[in-house]
C-alpha cells in the first residue's frame, strides 16, 4: 500500500501520541522523587522560563559538575528546553549557584553566614538596580548541591520564586543509611530484590544505579552509608573487598556521601589470624589499629565503622569478660587519628539474663554514661523492643547526657507488613521525635536528644535501615519511597511535620493536581494507625510469625529464647492480657521520667494505645468508651481492615491522575495488604478467643477461617532472611 504524505503524517504523529502515551502509562518509578517532568501549568512555565533564562555555576570540583549536570536535567527536563550556562554571571533573570566566599561585596551583605554550617545554604530571590535572579549560595560545595536540590524541588513543587528566601542547615550531624545487605548480595529483612551493591563487578563496574543512588540521597540531604550487614562478615575488611568499597567512596564522594562499614568484632581472629579478639590486648589493639590506617590510605573520608556486638548471637567484648565500653573505646582510639567516628548499636538482649528484654540495653548502656570517648555514637532503635508498629520511645533517650546518643528508625518493613503494605512511617518516626522524655522537664523531646540540643552537643546522628533493593523502582512498593525520602528529611530536620513531607514526596513524585494531593496525603497519614489497629492494637507488640516476620504468630511457644516468642509478650491467659511493666510487674517504667512513670503506670493517664504495653488487663476491663477491653481488641482490628479498605476506594478515584503502570501496582499491592489485615484479624481474635472464651464484638465481621488453618500456615521462602525448610 502506498502512503499518502497526510496518511504519513497521521501514522507519525499517531506513532508519537502511542511512544508519548506509553512512557506516561509506563513509569516504572526508577526516578524516584527526582522527576522532572514537564511543568504542566502554562503560564507557570512561562514564568520560569522567563526568571530563569540562563544559568552561572562557580567553577570547581567534581561536586560542581555534579551540580551542573543535575541543573541541566532538572531545569531541562521542567522547563523543557536547553539549559543555557553562561561563563560568567550576568545578574539578569540567572541563576547564579556560586560559593559565598566568591560572592561580591554587593550580594555578600544580603546573606550572613554566620547563619550556616558547612552543609548549609541560601536560597534568594534578587531585584535590584543592578541584580535580577535567584541566588544559591553556600560555604562549601556539598552545601550548595543540597541547595540545588532544594531548589530545584520548589520548581517541582510549582512553588513561586518572587521574593524567596530560604535558609537551611542541617540539624543532625551524621544522616545515614544502614544497609543490612550480605556480601553474597541477599539482604536482611530486605523486601525489594538483592542488594544494589553488585561485588562481583565492582570495583570496575560503576553500576548507574551507584550514581542515582547518591543523586537521590543527596537531594534529600543524606550524608553516610553503612554499606554492609549489621550481622556482619570480616571478609568486607580485606583487601579484596576494600578496594571494592573504595570504588564506591570515589563515586559517592561528589554527593557528600560517605561510606562506613560494619566491623565484625571477632574479624582480628578471622582475617588477622589472631587468636582472640579481647578488645584489651596489646596485639587486637594494634591489629585494629592498623586495619583502620589501611582503610583510610584508601578512602580518606571514610566515616567509620557500625558495630552489632553481643547481640543475637554477633561476637563482642563480653566474649572475654569485657564490657561494651571496651569494646567501642576500643575502635574509636583506631579511628581518632582519622577523625573518624564508632558507632556502637544498643540493641542488646542477652540469653543469660531473664529480666524484661525492653529493660536489658538500658541497664548495660546508662551506667557507663560519660565513660565513652568523644568520637563514639551509641545508636538506639526508637522503641525499646524492636521496630514495632508501635513503640513507646526507647527509654535511653534522655538518660546518657554525656554521651551522643544516634537514633536507629528501620525504613524496610520488617514488623509492618514488609514492601507490600502501604504505610507511611514518617507519620511513625514524628511520633517518636515529639515524645517527651522529660528527662530535663517538660518539652525535653527525643528530637532534642537526637539533635544535641538538650544536652550538651557533641556530634549527633540518624540512622535509617535502608528499605533499598535492586527492584525498579528501588524499594518494591511505590510508596516505600515516601518512607526513604522521608528519613532523609526527618534527619536533615526532625521537627518538619510529617504532612508536608508527603505532600512534598506526593508532588514531586506524582503530580501537583489538588485532587490528588490532598486524598493521597490524607491515605498515607491514616495508613499509620491502620497498621497498628491490624496488627498489634491497644500497645500489643511483637505477635509476628518465627524469623520471617510474615504475618501473625501469637501462639508461637517454642522458640528456644523466651523472648523470641510471641506469647513472652502479650501474656494472653484466662485472666487477661497484657505485659505488666509497672512496679507489679517487670518495672521497665522505672526507666522513665518520674512524670512518664506516674502517666503509664496509672490506667487512668496511660494512654490507650500503649495499654497492653505496660499493663496486664482481665478481658473484661472497661475502656475508656464503657466497652470491655476484649470488644474493644476486636473493634480496632476491624478499624484497621476497613481503614485498609477506605485506602483501596481513596486509590481507586486516584486513576486519572497516576500512570497506568503504578496506578495498578498499588492497586494490587492492596489487595494483598486488605487480605493480610483480615488474616491478622481473625488469626489473632480466634487465638485471643481460647483465652477470653467471650463471643466476638458484633462489630466485627466472622473470620474467614480456623485458628487450625492459620497455625497450620508455613512460609519457609518469606524474603528477607535466607529461606530454612525441612
Ligand atoms: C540485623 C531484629 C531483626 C534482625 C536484625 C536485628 C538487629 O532482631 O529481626 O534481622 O539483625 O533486629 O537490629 O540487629
Amino acid at each position: 500500500m502506498k502512503l499518502t504524505k497526510k496518511t504519513r503524517a497521521a501514522y507519525l504523529v499517531g506513532l508519537l501520541l502511542l511512544l508519548f502515551n506509553m512512557s506516561f502509562s509506563m513509569d516504572n518509578g526508577y526516578n524516584l522523587w527526582l522527576n522532572y517532568s514537564k511543568i504542566d501549568d502554562a503560564s507557570l512555565l512561562e514564568t520560569y522560563r522567563n526568571q530563569l533564562q540562563t544559568v552561572f555555576v562557580t567553577d570547581g570540583g567534581a561536586t560542581m559538575d555534579v551540580i551542573k549536570r543535575e541543573l541541566d536535567r532538572g531545569l531541562g527536563g521542567l522547563l523543557q528546553q536547553e539549559v543555557r550556562f553562561e561563563p560568567n554571571p550576568t545578574f539578569q533573570n540567572q541563576l547564579i549557584v556560586s560559593r559565598y566566599a566568591e560572592l561580591g561585596e554587593d550580594l555578600r551583605t544580603l546573606v550572613d553566614p554566620a547563619d550556616l554550617t558547612s552543609e548549609g545554604y541560601f536560597i534568594r530571590t534578587i531585584e535590584n538596580k543592578k541584580h535580577r535572579m535567584v541566588l544559591i549560595t553556600a560555604q562549601t560545595d556539598i552545601g550548595l548541591l543540597y541547595g540545588t536540590f532544594h531548589f530545584l524541588r520548589i520548581l517541582q513543587m510549582h512553588q513561586a520564586l518572587d521574593g524567596l528566601q530560604v535558609m537551611e542547615s542541617p540539624k543532625v550531624d551524621i544522616r545515614m543509611l544502614n544497609h543490612w545487605d550480605n556480601l553474597d548480595r541477599t539482604v536482611e529483612r530486605g523486601y525489594a530484590g538483592f542488594s544494589i551493591w553488585n561485588w562481583h563487578t565492582l570495583p570496575d563496574y560503576i553500576d548507574q544505579r551507584y550514581i542515582d543512588y547518591a543523586r537521590a540521597n543527596a537531594s534529600i540531604g543524606i550524608n553516610g552509608t553503612a554499606l554492609t550487614n549489621v550481622n556482619a562478615n570480616g571478609l568486607v575488611l580485606t583487601p579484596h573487598y576494600l578496594e571494592k568499597v573504595k570504588a564506591l567512596a570515589d563515586v559517592f564522594r561528589p554527593y557528600g556521601l560517605k561510606v562506613y562499614l560494619t566491623a565484625r568484632f571477632s574479624a582480628p581472629i578471622e582475617i588477622g589470624g589472631l587468636k582472640t579478639a579481647d578488645p584489651l590486648d596489646a596485639d587486637v589493639i594494634q591489629w585494629w589499629k592498623d586495619k583502620t590506617k589501611e582503610i583510610y590510605d584508601l578512602i580518606p573520608d571514610f566515616g567509620g565503622f557500625l558495630v552489632k556486638a553481643n547481640s543475637e548471637g554477633q561476637p563482642g567484648p563480653q566474649n572475654y569478660g569485657r564490657t561494651h565500653l571496651d569494646g567501642a573505646n576500643l575502635l574509636a582510639d583506631a579511628l581518632k587519628p582519622h577523625e573518624g567516628v564508632v558507632i556502637w548499636r544498643a540493641f542488646v538482649y542477652s540469653e543469660h539474663d531473664d529480666t524484661d528484654r525492653a529493660k536489658q540495653a538500658y541497664s548495660e548502656f546508662v551506667p557507663d554514661d560519660g565513660k565513652y570517648r568523644d568520637n563514639v555514637l551509641i545508636q538506639v532503635k526508637n522503641g525499646p523492643i524492636d521496630f514495632q508498629p508501635r513503640e513507646p520511645f526507647h527509654p535511653m533517650f534522655g538518660a546518657m547526657p554525656k554521651t551522643p546518643l544516634m537514633m536507629e528508625f528501620q525504613i524496610t518493613k520488617e514488623y509492618l507488613g514488609f514492601a507490600t503494605h502501604l504505610v507511611y512511617l514518617p507519620k511513625l518516626f514524628e511520633e517518636v521525635l515529639r515524645s517527651d522524655t522529660y528527662q530535663k522537664g517538660k518539652g525535653s523531646t527525643v528530637a532534642k536528644v537526637v539533635d544535641g540540643s538538650l544536652n550538651h552537643k557533641k556530634v549527633t546522628g540518624m540512622a535509617g535501615v535502608a528499605n533499598i533493593g535492586t527492584d525498579a523502582n528501588w524499594t518494591g512498593h511505590p510508596f516505600g519511597q515516601a518512607d526513604w525520602y522521608g528519613f532523609g528529611r526527618l534527619a536533615w530536620d526532625p521537627y518538619l511535620d510529617s504532612g508536608t513531607i508527603a505532600e512534598e514526596w506526593l508532588r514531586c513524585t506524582f503530580t501537583n493536581n489538588e485532587n490528588f494531593v490532598g486524598p493521597v496525603k490524607k491515605m498515607m497519614l491514616e495508613s499509620r494507625e491502620a497498621v497498628v489497629n491490624y496488627m498489634n492494637p491497644l500497645g500489643l507488640h511483637h505477635m509476628f510469625d518465627t524469623g520471617h516476620h510474615y504475618g501473625p504468630g501469637p501462639w508461637v511457644d517454642n522458640l528456644s529464647r523466651p523472648e523470641w516468642n510471641p506469647v513472652y509478650y502479650h501474656k494472653a491467659d484466662d485472666e487477661g492480657i497484657g505485659f505488666d511493666r509497672t512496679k507489679t510487674g517487670s518495672d521497665a517504667l522505672s526507666q522513665y521520667a518520674p512524670e512518664l512513670g506516674e502517666k503509664f503506670g496509672n490506667l487512668e493517664t496511660c494512654p490507650e494505645e500503649y495499654l497492653l504495653w505496660f499493663h496486664h488487663l482481665p478481658w473484661d476491663y472497661q475502656l475508656k468508651n464503657g466497652r470491655t477491653l476484649w470488644d474493644g481488641l476486636g473493634i480496632k482490628y476491624q478499624q484497621g481492615v476497613d481503614q485498609v479498605g477506605d485506602m483501596i476506594k481513596t486509590w481507586e478515584d486516584m486513576k486519572p491522575f497516576v500512570d497506568e503502570y503504578r496506578h495498578n501496582q498499588v492497586s494490587m499491592l492492596l489487595g494483598i495488604q486488605l487480605k493480610e489485615a483480615k488474616w491478622w484479624r481473625d488469626a489473632c481474635m480466634l487465638y485471643f478467643q481460647t483465652y477470653s472464651k467471650m463471643d466476638f464484638p458484633k462489630e466485627m465481621e466472622k473470620p474467614e477461617n480456623t485458628l487450625e488453618h492459620y497455625k497450620s500456615l508455613q512460609f519457609p521462602f518469606a524474603p528477607g532472611i535466607r529461606p530454612t525448610w525441612n
